[in-house]
């Protein structure tokens, strides 16, 4: 089997460098010729709730998505702390375009694969990562029912897009600290590394395939199993490529790309 794994893109608005890279992605004949295409989280940022508005907005991803449905391609997406409570998203996604078949795509926490003797474990990350007490405060309050209520029900659209812009303003700056000490980045990968451990631990697995740290890495466990992680999207300009349980990293852009 063949699988393609991107996250941590940050589509902010249509028309960003973030959107051009996701649908490069989406548009990758590699990436087509998948069994299943996973979007592990944090795609899109912001995007909370079932909003219509979405549609318009993300108008290019929409139309790319269907496309690949109409070819019969599965997704399969994991939520990140970005993109979330947007199952009624799709579930209205599929009522619009009745000619699609529901059944190719899935959103779960996490997906488990057994293939070519491997057992393989997709998720975002953030449920693996340990020693980050303020991040899971952050995530209990978000998940919880009176703010998934909240987001499915009441939250007006434009008040999820303001603090869009807002937040993205801040994490610009801090991706721009994060990227400019190379020791940071050493103290995220080896946690990863660590929360990969003790994750594997309790849940062996032969390779764990994550994002959310932004760090991109590829490790292979003394215990007997990879830990990758494809990173920030915009920086690395890869995707995870696994075909017949082989993990690797491959270009999102091709160099027809380039030439355009
Ligand atoms: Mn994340």
């Amino acid at each position: 089997m063949k699988f393609s794994a991107i996250s941590d893109i940050h589509v902010k608005s249509s028309g960003d460098q973030a959107e051009v890279l996701l649908l490069a992605f989406l548009r990758n004949p590699d990436v087509q010729s998948s069994d299943v295409i996973f979007l592990l989280g944090d795609i899109f940022d912001l995007m909370i709730g079932p909003h219509s508005q979405y549609f318009a907005r993300f108008q290019n991803y929409f139309s790319e998505i269907r496309n690949l449905f109409l070819k019969g391609k599965k997704i399969y997406y994991v939520e990140g702390n970005h993109d979330f409570h947007i199952r009624n998203l799709y579930t209205k996604f599929f009522q619009i375009h009745k000619d699609l078949d529901p059944a190719l795509f899935a959103m779960a926490p996490s997906f488990e694969f057994s293939d070519a003797n491997k057992k393989i474990y997709f998720c975002h990350g953030d449920d693996i990562e340990l020693n980050n007490p303020t991040y899971k405060i952050y995530k209990a309050t978000v998940t919880s029912f009176a703010l998934r209520y909240y987001a499915n029900n009441l939250m007006p659209h434009f008040l999820i897009k303001s603090i869009g812009e807002y937040s993205a303003e801040k994490s610009r700056r801090r991706n721009n600290k994060r990227y400019s000490a190379e020791s940071d980045l050493t103290l995220v990968r080896d946690n990863f590394r660590l929360s990969a451990e003790v994750f594997f631990k309790k849940h062996p697995v032969q390779a764990i395939v994550c994002g959310h740290s932004h760090v991109k890495d590829y490790y292979v466990s003394a215990n007997g199993f990879e830990y990758v992680n494809n990173g920030y999207a915009q920086h690395s300009k890869t995707y995870i490529s696994i075909e017949n349980g082989n993990i690797s990293f491959k270009p999102v852009f091709s160099e027809s790309d380039s030439l355009l």
